[in-house]
């Protein structure tokens, strides 16, 4: 009997977490505009865009933010500063902002 039940709770586990993750951050928006929003998050997370499109990354936050795709330089954002750069070759791009690097990453994915 309790070799039976395990794997309905372990299944019930796993889909609990992911109603629990379910929100705007996993799925690709269609936007070559992300927003750094209070607090410590990069608005929308993972976006869609097309070879040559320019990404801009707005830093609304009360703090400064860095944007540094990895694999290039890190460049700094302060309050109310705007910084992009053109994606031209397709691809999944990860990047984070290194000044808090665990909250903050997003993903360009340019197709
Ligand atoms: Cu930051």
């Amino acid at each position: 009997m309790r070799t039976l039940l395990l794997p309905v709770a372990a299944a019930a586990v796993v889909f609990a977490a992911g109603c629990g993750g379910a929100g705007e951050s996993s799925e690709p928006v269609a936007t070559t505009d992300v927003q750094m929003v209070k607090s410590y998050r990069f608005d929308p997370k993972v976006i869609e865009i097309k070879a040559g499109d320019t990404v801009t990354w707005t830093n609304e936050d009360n703090f400064t933010h860095t944007v540094e795709v990895d694999g290039q330089q890190d460049h700094e954002v302060g309050q109310g500063e705007t910084f992009s750069i053109t994606f031209d070759t397709p691809g999944t791009y990860h990047y984070v902002c290194t000044l808090h690097s665990k909250d903050m990453d997003g993903e360009v994915i340019v197709k």
